[in-house]
Parts: structure tokens; sequence; C-alpha cells
């Protein structure tokens, strides 16, 4: 048992982290003027530093779809670049000079994105921005831009290409997300650097959420996101055309609806791929599902468990199982072979001091293979961020630092370096070597893969460094997702074959990916 103080006996150590990991590559203020290029666009997705207690392996494992989304509309006589900042290459190119910059604004970043939109502004190219924190905060964000794109680029980019070419720009374009998923174009892949992630392959198959968590984005005033599906042979079809072995789902929640989960993997089955989903854990109510899910090649999901205390999770208003038994339905998960990433926010008013020291016992009992922990954020134009402000619990505006590693509210039960001091105690707790042992499958033979992805996930920072420094995260790992897929092909085989529902229990097929 974890004695309730563990994580304030003593100061947590500070992890490593380079330099180029946490500050912003420099902008030249005396780098000179070129001559713009017409109908050049330049997409950048902007810097943000890491969090040295949690690894830096997840920032490449597959790509944002904010760019490459809208991209795809581009029209043919546009040429198009992408532009990853997070990779380590530097600054953004500026040689031959974009007429057109469209950057993606999150709040972490949100200070970069206004640093690299004045600079190419003052040499003549044209800023738009996009993204989430353009549609909670567009009046700060309007300064920095001649354009925002306030909801769906894949219906606005077009529109803002063609103002750009009439020069008639207005200064905001507006879209919702109502309109039919289906006929959007899949995204364009082909910018992406393919050497830099461990896979290009980020796939979206839905978009909404049943759920309406007060502290989530889906939350946002002003963001109307109905739940739309594509069609799952759209999905199928662009996880063969980019031709990787594992796919990573970036949707909201794969498993909103339940028969359409069903369907997808009907027809990803056939692939013979991998790949890994969030979801919701009430997709166990259905096991047959999750066998589906298994034989379709799902690997690992990633569950919003959030809390262990059903308290904080009807203040926020989730729509979720009792915890008691959040413990049976992971059994369900690892009974397929399916490992479990979880995700737990830290910092709810029911949460205490010995709130850590719990949660990361839960996580050891139940063998998560991964955990992933969010101090609470109350996220502008949300209703937890209205409900904070209205209480004076909100400490500043610094939206850097809402980058879920800092407190940035008034928690009520400990002081907000507390809980900092218990964030990083839990993500040190659960990367050490004891714990990375202690949640090892039951099965023999899935331990040694287990370990060796743990490890390169867990506790290899440096080494994830030169990965992303030298482009090799992809020739690197895909050895080790071959393997993986490799063995999922043949468990899928045997599971196929059993009459019963049951799989052997405790297979965990892989780990890390
Ligand atoms: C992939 C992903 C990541 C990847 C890549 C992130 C990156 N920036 O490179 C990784 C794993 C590294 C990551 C890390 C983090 N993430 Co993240 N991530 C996502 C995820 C799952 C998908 C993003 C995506 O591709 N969406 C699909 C695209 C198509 O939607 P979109 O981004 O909104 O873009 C559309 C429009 O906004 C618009 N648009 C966007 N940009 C632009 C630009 C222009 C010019 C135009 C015209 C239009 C436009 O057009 C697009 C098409 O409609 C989202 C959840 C989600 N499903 O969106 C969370 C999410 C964005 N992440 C989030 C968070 C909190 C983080 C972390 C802070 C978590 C952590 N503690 O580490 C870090 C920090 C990274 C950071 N600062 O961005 C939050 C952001 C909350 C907020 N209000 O800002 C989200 C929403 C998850 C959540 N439910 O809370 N993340
Ligand atoms: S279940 Fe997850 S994606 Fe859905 S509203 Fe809640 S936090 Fe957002």
């Amino acid at each position: 048992m974890i004695a309730p103080d563990e994580p304030f006996l003593r100061p947590i150590p500070k992890r490593w982290i380079p330099r180029e990991m946490s500050v912003a590559p420099a902008l030249d203020p005396n780098a000179p003027d070129g001559p713009v290029e017409p109908h050049y666009a330049l997409l950048i997705n902007p810097f943000y530093p890491k969090d040295a207690n949690a690894s830096f392996g997840k920032h490449v494992l597959t790509p944002t779809l904010a760019l490459s989304s809208f991209a795809a509309t581009t029209p043919p006589h546009w040429r198009v670049d992408y532009w990853d900042e997070n990779l380590l290459d530097g600054r953004p190119p500026f040689r031959p000079m974009p007429q057109v910059v469209g950057i993606t604004v999150h709040l972490t970043f949100a200070r970069r994105a206004y640093a690299l939109a004045d600079w190419y502004r003052a040499r003549g190219a044209k800023v738009i921005f996009g993204g989430l924190h353009v549609l909670s905060c567009p009046d700060e964000c309007a300064p920095h831009a001649d354009a925002l794109a306030l909801g769906d680029g894949v219906q606005l980019w077009p529109r803002i290409l063609r103002d750009i070419e009439a020069n008639t720009l207005q200064p905001r374009y507006v879209a919702q997300y109502e309109n039919d998923y289906c006929e959007d174009p899949p995204p364009r892949r082909s910018i992406l650097p393919r050497r830099s992630f461990l896979t290009t392959t980020s796939l979206i198959a839905t978009r909404g959420c049943h759920n309406r968590c007060g502290f989530c984005y889906l939350a946002t005033d002003g963001l109307r996101m109905p739940y739309r599906m594509r069609h799952p042979q759209q999905v199928v079809d662009e996880f063969i055309a980019d031709d990787q072995p594992y796919a990573v789902f970036i949707d909201n929640n794969l498993g909103s609806r339940r028969d359409y989960l069903h369907s997808l993997c009907a027809a990803l089955r056939p692939l013979n791929k991998i790949w890994s989903a969030a979801v919701t854990i009430d997709v166990t109510d259905d096991p047959s599902l999750i066998r589906n899910m298994a034989l379709a090649g799902c690997t690992g999901v990633f569950v919003g468990f959030e809390s262990l205390s059903d308290n904080n999770l009807a203040d926020s208003h989730k729509k979720t199982p009792k915890t008691s038994d959040y413990a049976r339905r992971v059994r369900i998960l690892h009974d397929y072979g399916i490992q479990v990433n979880g995700s737990f926010v830290l910092g709810f008013d029911h949460d205490r001091k010995d709130s850590f020291a719990r949660t990361a016992e839960w996580i050891e009992e139940n063998r998560l293979e991964c955990a992933t922990f969010h101090i609470l954020t109350p996220y502008p134009a949300t209703p937890l961020f209205h409900q904070m402000e209205a209480q004076g619990r909100i400490l500043h505006h610094d939206w850097t630092l809402y980058d879920t590693g800092h407190a940035v509210f008034q928690p009520k039960h400990m002081t907000p370096q507390e809980l900092e001091q218990g964030y990083a105690w839990i993500y040190q707790r659960l990367f050490s070597h004891a714990s990375i042992w202690r949640r090892r499958p039951e099965q023999l033979q899935a331990i040694p893969l287990y370990l060796a992805m743990s490890y390169l996930y867990k506790r290899s920072n440096r080494f994830w460094h030169l990965l992303i420094k030298h482009d090799l995260v992809n020739p690197v790992w895909k050895p080790l997702v071959e393997v993986t897929r490799w063995r999922h092909v043949h468990f899928r085989r045997q599971l196929a074959q059993r009459k019963s529902l049951q799989a052997a229990p405790g297979q965990v097929v892989s780990a890390g990916v």
C-alpha cells in the first residue's frame, strides 16, 4: 500500500529537458524581406514547451489533423507546405516568403503563434489563424492575424484563398460542424514528414461526443459539434492509402455510437493492421464490441477515467459507470488483448492530498500499461472556466501555463503547489522501474515486448530527443510496430476460432503503441 502522504514526503527532483524542447526557436528580427511568392501557402503547427514528467514520445506518436484536414481543399494552382515546429528542425521557412501563412492556435502555444504571425506579417505574408483558441478567444487573436477562421477549416480554407486572390479578405470567417462529414475529402497526408512520426496515419472517423463534460473543449461557448460519422469505407481507404501498419484514431470518443463502431470494426478487420483509439469506459457494456475491436486490430485504448471519485465525475457531468466497476471493465479490455492507457484529471473539488497515492495504487493494482495525467485546467469559454471565474479561483490568464501540467486555479483541498507536486510525483511513480514491473501482463509471453515498449516509451526521453532531432522516429519504431502487428494478427486468428466470446485472460498483445 502506498502511504497517503508519500507524494509530499520529499521534494520531487526536476527531470531532464533539453533547451530546444522548452524554448521556441528564435525569430531573427533583422531578417530581410524577400519577394512574396504568389500562390504559396505555408501551414504551421507552432512550438509548445514539453513537460519533462511525461514521455517526449507522445509528441511524435501521430500528427495533428488540424492542418492536413483543410490542406486537402487547397486549389491545385496553390503550393502548400507543412511545418511542425515541434519536430526540432528550427524555425519555419521563409525563403521564398509565402503569400499565405496558416497557423493553428491552441491556448498553450497562442503566444508563439502571435510571435510567428507578427514576424511573417511584417514581411508581407497574409496570416490566417484557426483552431480552438481562435474559437474561444477571438478578440485576443484578432490583432495578430489578417483573418480568423472560426470553426471548420475544411469549409473555410478554399473561401479564404479565393478571397485573398480577389483581394477581398474578410477579418472573420465562420463555419459550424453541422455539414455531412462524409463529404470532407481525406486529409492531405502527403505534406507530412513521414520519418518524423511513429505513424502518419492519424485517422478520424467521427466528431463530437455523446457526453458534455464541463471541463472538455467540446463544451466551449459557440462550438456546435453534433455527432457525425464518416463512412467506414472512407476510413478504410485512408488507412490503406497511407500505407502504414499502425493508425491512431484521434476521435474524441470513437465509442460514442456502438452500432457505428461495430460496423467500422467489420470494415477494418480484413486489413490485418493495428490501431488504437480513445473511448469512454462504457464501451465495455457490450463485450461483443470489445471482441470485434480486437478482431479488427485494436491493440490499445486511451480511456478518460478522469477520476476515481464518483462525486468528481458527477460534478463534471460525465455520464459514466460507477468507479467501483472500473476494474472489472479494465479486465474485459485486457482479456481481449487490448492494453489500457488511462487518462486521469487531478485537482477536482473532491480530490484531497491522498488522491494521488490512491490513484497510483489503483492503476498498479489493475495493471494499466500506461497512464496519462492532467492537472484540471479550466479552458477559456468552458462551463468550468465560467464557474471558477465566478468563484474567484482562477489564478491568472497566462495561457502558456494552461498546459495541464500547471495548477492555474485554486484547488479546494490543497494548495496549487501541492497539486503540482502530486502531479509530478504520480508521473514519476508510474514511470519507475518498480511500477512498470508491477503492471506487467499476466501472460508470460507478453512480458518481453511489454518491457521493451514500456522502457522505450517511459524512460527514454534522451533517446526520444535524438530520434526527433534526427528524423529517426519512424525508421526506429517501425520494426517494433511490425512485430506487434504480426503478433496481433496471430492473436486474432486464435480469438476468431474461439466459439465463446471469452478470450485468453490477461493476454495483452503489446504495450507502447
Ligand atoms: C492529436 C492531438 C494531440 C497530439 C498533437 C498535438 C499538436 N498540436 O501537434 C499530441 C498527442 C502531441 C497532443 C498533445 C497535447 N494535447 Co492534444 N489533442 C490532439 C487531438 C486528439 C486531435 C487534434 C486534431 O487533429 N483534431 C482534428 C482537427 C481536424 O480538428 P481541429 O484541430 O479543431 O482543426 C479544425 C479547426 O479547428 C480548424 N483549424 C485548426 N487550425 C486551423 C488553422 C487554419 C489556418 C484554419 C483555416 C483552420 C484551422 O480546421 C480544422 C478542420 O475543421 C485533440 C482532440 C481532438 N479530437 O481534437 C487533442 C487536444 C487538442 N489536445 C489537448 C491538450 C490539452 C493537449 C496537451 C496540453 C495534453 C498534455 N497534457 O500533454 C498536449 C499539448 C500539446 C499542445 N499544446 O497542442 C486539448 C486542447 C484543449 C484546449 N482547449 O486547448 C484537446 C482538445 C484534447 C481535449 N479533449 O482536451 N495532442
Ligand atoms: S467524454 Fe471525453 S471527449 Fe466526451 S465530452 Fe467528456 S471529456 Fe470530452
